[in-house]
């Protein structure tokens, strides 16, 4: 597994991610769109335990929190080739995610961050 990302969490499923090229529909900067992004590389299939996973990645100094500059490398968790989220796509996707309002997204937030996708 290249560490940092989740591609070790797809494989077992006998099916991986899929291609970076498949990133098409977000890799212009502000196309960035969580729902089909999360749609995409089948995240709302993986199981609760994976979920946690992916979480956990993302959450890289292990504050038990994504904060918003976490946040921002969601792509490359999935693809190191990928680029960073811009700063509007970010703040999208926290207020997107961050219903408590405490401008971070808790493991509680994230499930139904990608329940709604
Ligand atoms: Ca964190
Ligand atoms: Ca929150």
């Amino acid at each position: 597994m290249e560490s940092g990302t989740f591609g070790s969490l797809w494989a077992p499923c006998g099916r991986s991610i899929p291609p970076v090229k498949a990133l098409g529909g977000v890799a212009a900067v502000d196309s960035f769109d969580y729902k089909k992004f999360f749609q995409m590389v089948g995240l709302k299939k993986k199981s609760p335990d994976d979920i946690k996973k992916v979480f956990h990645i993302l959450d890289k100094d292990k504050s038990g929190f994504i904060e918003e500059d976490e946040l921002g490398f969601i792509l490359k968790g999935f693809y190191p080739d990928a680029r960073d989220l811009s700063v509007k796509e970010t703040k999208m996707l926290m207020a997107a995610g961050d219903e408590n309002g405490d401008g971070k997204i808790d493991v509680d937030e994230f499930f139904s961050l990608v329940a709604k996708s």
